[in-house]
């Protein structure tokens, strides 16, 4: 059990210097670890232009510029009798290339002079590159200019802060004109597609009347004014504005939106031949009792009463159509001592004596006559209708119904006269003419006449 124990410390102690931590090796003779040199004894401990410095327990590399003098570390900075949180610390150095540091600074040499003892512990005191600052945590931070107020920007221009330095520049809007922030005429150089107010620093587009910006804030569009419904009837948009345009029958009024009824009547007082009646886009025909509209929508035909059976006319009377009206005829009665010859005529016998100086017949006819009727007009025609040889003819109006001389007898032939009728006349009215035709025969010493009873229905209206 001794034995044992014996060999396993004999192993321990005689073991190739292996019970030394890393970095020491065994003194046989002084029986102690003592520190190995690497510097000598590693091939290319330190890369580059790095200097190898030997530590107890480990060593450092460091530029080769920034070496003054070994020494050893602090206690307190050895770890396990080596530092090798230092060894291969090549960023602290490479970093100087890009001309400052960022998240893991490397101390400055120390001031010319006295050389600091305690190397390479980072001095506090030492300072970081142009730019920056020494913060309390060893590390160099960056100078923000702007807030410090330590830039060189003059009033115009604004200040930007950069990693270890700053610039000068003009806002939006602005451009550097002899070292000045001016601002751009932005409506100078077309920015706006209508309308361009510059502002300083900035512009606005606006657009004429009838267009709206797009909502990229320079170009405009057309307004469809339609969509709103502005005309009282049709709409048409166009480029900048809008046209109304109205209904047949209607005018755009002045406001160039609403739509006014025309009143047609006003326009001719021959559009209607007898009444016009202004309707909401159009206009209507009226026409007297007694006459219906024509298909064409504006003249008035007599309706025929004693056709279309609308009349009050007894079985026993005859029906007589005029313009206008209508009248129901009675049945024919001849006053003794005429005696009846015909439905329409009346006969005084020869042979009666009550029959001298009496005209031999009379014929009843009706006619009618439109109000108004241009003069002179041929309106009726009589004829003998026997004739004598020998004998002459003479045609005359007889009796009343023409005081007024609006007519007279005009012979067309031997045989035959026309009634013109003279001067215009004016209906309502009913006119009986006594239209007489003197037969002369002087060879046998004949005189007789007969009579045609003309009754004229003069209507109230010239249609
Ligand atoms: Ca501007
Ligand atoms: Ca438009
Ligand atoms: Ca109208
Ligand atoms: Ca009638």
């Amino acid at each position: 059990m001794l034995t044992v124990l014996v060999l396993a410390l004999c192993c321990i102690h005689s073991g190739n210097g292996q019970t030394c931590t890393e970095g020491f090796a065994y003194d046989r003779r002084a029986r102690v670890c003592v520190d190995i040199d690497e510097c000598r004894t590693v091939p290319d401990a330190c890369r580059g232009d790095m200097q190898c410095v030997n530590q107890n327990g480990g060593y450092l590399c460091i530029p080769r510029g920034l070496y003054s003098q070994p020494t050893y570390p602090r206690a307190g900075e050895r770890a396990g009798g080596r530092v090798p949180a230092i060894v291969e610390r090549e960023p602290a150095y490479s970093d100087t290339s890009r001309g400052y540091p960022e998240a893991e600074p490397y101390p400055l040499p120390p001031p010319p002079g006295p050389v600091a003892p305690s190397y390479p512990i980072v001095s506090r005191s030492a300072p970081c590159i142009l730019g920056y600052t020494l913060s309390e945590d060893g590390t160099c931070n960056d100078i923000d200019e702007c807030v410090t107020d330590s830039h060189q920007c003059n009033p115009t221009q604004v200040c930007i802060n950069t990693a270890g330095g700053y610039t000068c520049s003009c806002t939006e809007g602005y451009w550097l004109v002899g070292g000045q922030c001016q601002d751009i005429d932005e409506c100078r150089y077309g920015y706006c597609q209508q309308l361009c107010a510059n502002v300083p620093g900035s512009y606005s587009c606006s657009c004429n009347p009838g267009f709206t910006l797009n909502p990229d804030s320079r170009t405009c569009q057309d307004v469809d004014e339609c969509a709103d419904e502005p005309c009282s009837h049709g709409c048409f948009n166009t480029y900048g504005s809008y046209m109304c345009n109205c209904d047949e029958g209607f005018e755009l009024a002045s406001d160039g939106t609403t739509c006014n009824d025309l009143n047609e009547c006003g326009f001719s007082e021959f559009l209607c031949q007898h009444r016009c009646v202004n309707t909401p886009g159009s206009f209507q025909c009226h026409c007297p009792g007694g006459y219906y509209l024509y298909e064409d929508g504006r003249s008035c035909e007599d309706i025929n009463e004693c056709e279309t059976g609308n009349n009050t006319c007894t079985t026993a009377q005859v029906c007589f159509n005029f313009q206008g009206g209508y009248t129901c005829l009675d049945q024919l009665k001849c006053d003794p001592p005429y005696i009846e010859l015909s439905d329409n005529q009346c006969m005084c016998s020869s042979e009666n004596p009550a029959c001298r100086d009496r005209p031999f017949t009379i014929l009843y006819r009706h006619m009618d006559l439109s109000s108004g009727r241009s003069v002179p007009a041929d309106i009726f025609q009589m004829q003998a209708t026997t004739r004598y040889p020998g004998a002459f003819y003479i045609f005359q109006i007889k009796g009343p119904g023409n005081e007024g001389r609006e007519f007279y007898m005009r012979q067309t032939s031997n045989v035959s006269a026309t009634l013109v009728l003279s001067r215009p006349i004016k209906g309502p009215r009913v006119l009986v003419l006594d239209l007489e035709m003197v037969t002369v025969n002087n060879v046998i010493n004949f005189r007789g006449s007969s009579i045609i009873r003309l009754t004229i229905y003069v209507s109230e209206y010239p249609f």
